[in-house]
């Protein structure tokens, strides 16, 4: 045995462990969490440790497939990309461009590539709209923080090695690991937490794994979390709780709050959200006056009717308590190196501005430059000026992950061209025309970009390929510009892609220099450009380190940071704890939180017009930790065991549909129906049922022999797709009314 040990950093979710990945010649032997690892210090998750069955599993694509009369042939690149060029050329010449999207799936914000150069593709080819996972996750989010802070991925995150009062609101890191808030080993934290004498608060209609921990568990009924924040506002305003002293000379808006949550009584909400009133009170009084607390909420509270408003306020009530821009509270973080979406973006140079272009077929206005996941299906289906033609997915898997999931899986053979940037033959790509896969994790480099902006400690980590890639295999980065090119209407042969990349990292470059504040402002990019090393994503993460915020600054500070010195540090690169950030972070107009964007107020009539309704039984969505979204389903070590895919019901519910435990029950909504087997439970609120997503693989032509032994069932196709968060756009995948009975 001639094993050597890597160290290297999971690249599945925001925990962003460090690994030792054991290797033995071509095979990887185990991977086991690495104890050494400044960030996650001996903390990984079964899905980590389980990489070596994706890197070894012979679904696993390893090379290019075109479709010939209806089967998948192999093919090199240089084929399959003069296949792309015909596809997409006859649909440009047939229908034009507008004839042409792309959706981009969740795996693009953890790839080190796709990562780098989603913007590249969607700069070059000039597509829009375009659709991606992001309107079925956290465009609420994404809306907030554009109008409070000037940026869409301007997020805080919950400083809970040093809170000592957490409330966590529609997440449950026990499965996911934290969202939009990087803490691995996020349940030891909240353990901490409680060892130093905290608290923890979790409000979920599910008592989860999190809950289960948690000092506190608080039902709510699904989708009225912005009924309840109103309530934890007014209570502030009321009772004189309100800390904002500090803050004030950054905030706009605070009056215009204080007499918008006058109305929102504890009494008035009680009722819609079942808390009593007093319970409500009682929280407010409680994080108001814990001197150092964060009130975190994720993505039951985005994906829901009233997404945007839950999202904002729960930033406001952070904010009112004092609770905002300081230790143990909510804060920003300030990454090492800046993520390559955070480029200050020339289309809202003077603000946002949304609603520029609607839908064709359903008429719903634009956010932030998208339309609803949702409207894929109706946009392909539908014949007129403007119907998509050709669809290109990159890392996506929508018949699966968007609502009406079934509608979609049904439109998608209409396309006249379908290219999937992707590693499997799934219940998606099956449909593709194309499909291009890209390398192993571990045969390329890893550094996280996005992720870091809500890391709960500033660090870096940087992850060297164990592997070469296989023989004619192409970076994903070199995928993304050639189809962007494509699109584009440029020939693949006269293609050059090193030169395309040098043009895209001088632009960039040239953009960061004209940002004031940059470490490297006002310089030559010429300059810089010559005093980079490498080419694609590696050359771009050298930049964003070296002219980051504790940067060298390509020599300027000799004392600063550059990717070498990241490198080195093999376990990890710790910068130390969160520091206030206000008001530097800030990019709106006026250079203040704006804590009353009258865009999202104005949603505040859709919510009263909520009120009383009764909704019956709803149906939530859950995650667990031994799979990802819908694509870890074929790694044995992760899918043996007790069945997942259960409709989870409670008790008094099970006895009044007439379901029992281990039977199968039929679920059906507007949208459609399903059956499942039965798992009654009391972690279950009483009027909610739960089933996870990410399931549904029995679909003919796929390639995934594993998962088709435990495939599960599709919640999306019970997910009605007009069902949304209407200032947003995003997918309510939870609360969607649902009629059950024994199948
Ligand atoms: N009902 C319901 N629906 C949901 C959710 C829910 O909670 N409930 N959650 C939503 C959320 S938060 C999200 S993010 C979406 C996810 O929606 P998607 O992003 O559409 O779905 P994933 O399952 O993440 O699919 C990832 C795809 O990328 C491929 N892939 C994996 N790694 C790579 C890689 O490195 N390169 C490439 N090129 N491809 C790769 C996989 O094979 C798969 O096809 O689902 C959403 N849908
Ligand atoms: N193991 C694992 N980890 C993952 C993923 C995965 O699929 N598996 N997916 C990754 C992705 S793409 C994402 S976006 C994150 C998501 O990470 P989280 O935001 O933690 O998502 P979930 O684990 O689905 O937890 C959402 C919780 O919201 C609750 N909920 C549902 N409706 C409502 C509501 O109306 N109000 C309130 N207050 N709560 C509600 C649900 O019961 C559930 O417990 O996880 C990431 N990490
Ligand atoms: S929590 Fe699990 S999946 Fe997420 S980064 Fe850590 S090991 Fe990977
Ligand atoms: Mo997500």
């Amino acid at each position: 045995m001639s094993e050597r040990v890597h160290l290297r950093q999971c690249t599945l979710c925001e925990g962003m462990c460090g690994l030792r990945v054991h290797v033995d010649g071509d095979r990887i032997t185990k991977i086991r969490p690495d104890p050494d690892d400044v960030w996650s210090r001996g903390y990984a998750c079964p899905k980590g440790t389980s990489l070596a069955a994706f890197h070894h599993d012979p679904d696993r694509l390893r090379t290019p497939l075109i479709k010939r009369d209806g089967v998948f042939v192999e093919a090199t690149f240089e084929e399959a990309y003069a296949e792309c060029e015909r596809l997409l050329h006859g649909v440009i010449e047939r229908h034009g461009k507008s004839a042409v999207t792309a959706f981009i799936g969740n795996p693009s914000g953890h790839n080190f590539s796709l990562s780098r150069y989603i913007g590249a593709f969607v700069a070059f080819s000039g597509l829009e709209p375009i659709y991606s996972s992001g309107t079925v996750d956290q465009w609420p989010k994404n809306l907030s923080s554009a109008l409070m802070y000037g940026g869409m991925w301007k997020i805080p995150t919950a400083d809970i090695d040093r809170t000592d009062f957490l409330v966590i609101q529609g997440a449950n890191p026990h499965a996911s690991q934290g969202s939009l808030m990087c803490a691995p080993d996020f349940l030891g934290r909240m353990d901490a937490l409680h060892a130093r004498g905290g608290r923890s608060v979790v409000i979920d209609p599910r008592r989860t794994g999190t809950a289960d921990r948690a000092s506190e568990w608080v039902p709510i009924q699904p989708g009225t979390d912005a009924l309840l924040l109103l309530a934890v506002l007014h209570v502030l305003f009321d009772e004189g709780l309100t800390n904002t002293a500090a803050l004030e000379p950054h905030l706009a808006g605070l009056g215009r709050v204080a007499e918008l949550v006058r109305e929102w009584t504890p009494e008035r909400v009680a009722a819609d959200c079942r808390i009593e009133a007093d319970e409500i009170r009682r929280l407010a009084r409680d994080f108001a006056g814990a001197e150092k607390a964060a009130w975190y909420a994720r993505i039951g509270t985005c994906t829901q009717e009233f997404g945007s408003l839950a999202s904002w306020l729960v930033d406001v009530v952070n904010i009112v308590a004092g609770h905002f821009d300081r230790p143990g509270c909510m804060m920003f973080a300030n990454p090492v190196a800046w993520g390559s979406t955070t480029l200050p973006d020339p289309q809202w140079a003077d603000g946002f501005e949304f609603g520029r272009f609607h839908s064709r077929v359903r008429g719903v206005p634009e956010v932030l430059g998208q339309l609803p996941a949702s409207c894929l299906a109706e946009e392909i289906a539908t014949p007129g000026d403007g119907q998509i033609h050709a669809l290109i997915t990159i890392a996506g898997n929508p018949a699966i992950s968007v609502p009406d999931a079934a509608a979609l899986d049904e439109a998608l053979p209409d396309l006249e061209a379908m290219i999937a940037v992707d590693c499997y033959v799934n219940e998606t790509t099956r449909h593709a025309d194309v499909i291009l896969p890209g390398p192993s994790p571990f045969e390329e480099p890893h550094y996280d970009d996005l992720m870091w902006g809500w890391a709960v400690r500033n660090a870096a980590r940087w992850s060297p390929p164990i592997f070469d890639a296989a023989e004619g295999m192409h970076p994903e980065w070199q995928t993304l510009i050639m189809l962007g090119l494509l699109c584009a209407g440029q020939k693949a042969a006269d293609v050059d892609v090193h030169a395309v990349d040098q043009l895209y990292f001088a632009g960039i470059t040239g953009v960061v220099c004209g940002i004031e504040g940059s470490p490297i402002h006002g310089r030559d990019p010429g300059e810089i450009v010559a005093a980079s090393s490498g080419v694609g994503p590696e050359r771009l993460l050298e930049l964003q380190i070296r002219s980051g915020p504790y940067a060298d600054a390509y020599g300027a500070k000799p004392d600063g940071l550059t990717l070498e010195q990241v490198k080195a540090a093999e376990h990890g690169l710790d910068i130390g704890a969160l520091e206030p950030r206000l008001p530097e972070v800030l990019e709106t107009p006026s250079g203040k939180v704006e804590l009353a964007p009258e865009f999202i107020v104005a949603d505040l009539e859709r919510l009263r017009a909520r009120e009383g309704r009764d909704d019956g039984l709803v149906l939530v969505s859950r995650r667990h930790v031994r799979s990802k979204n819908s694509w870890m389903h074929n790694l044995e070590p992760l899918v043996t065991g007790k069945e997942r895919c259960t409709l989870l019901v409670h008790p008094d519910d099970a006895a009044r549909l007439g379901v029992e435990a281990g039977g199968r029950a039929r679920v059906s909504s507007l949208a459609g129906a399903l059956e499942a087997p039965v798992e009654v439970s009391d972690e279950m609120m009483p009027g909610v049922v739960c089933l996870p997503h990410g399931w549904g693989h029995d679909k003919p032509g796929t390639r995934l022999a594993v998962a088709a032994q435990h495939a599960g069932v599709c919640n999306n196709v019970v997910a009605p797709g007009e069902f949304v968060d209407t200032l947003s756009g995003n997918a309510a995948l939870n609360g969607i009314p649902v009629r059950v009975e024994p199948a």
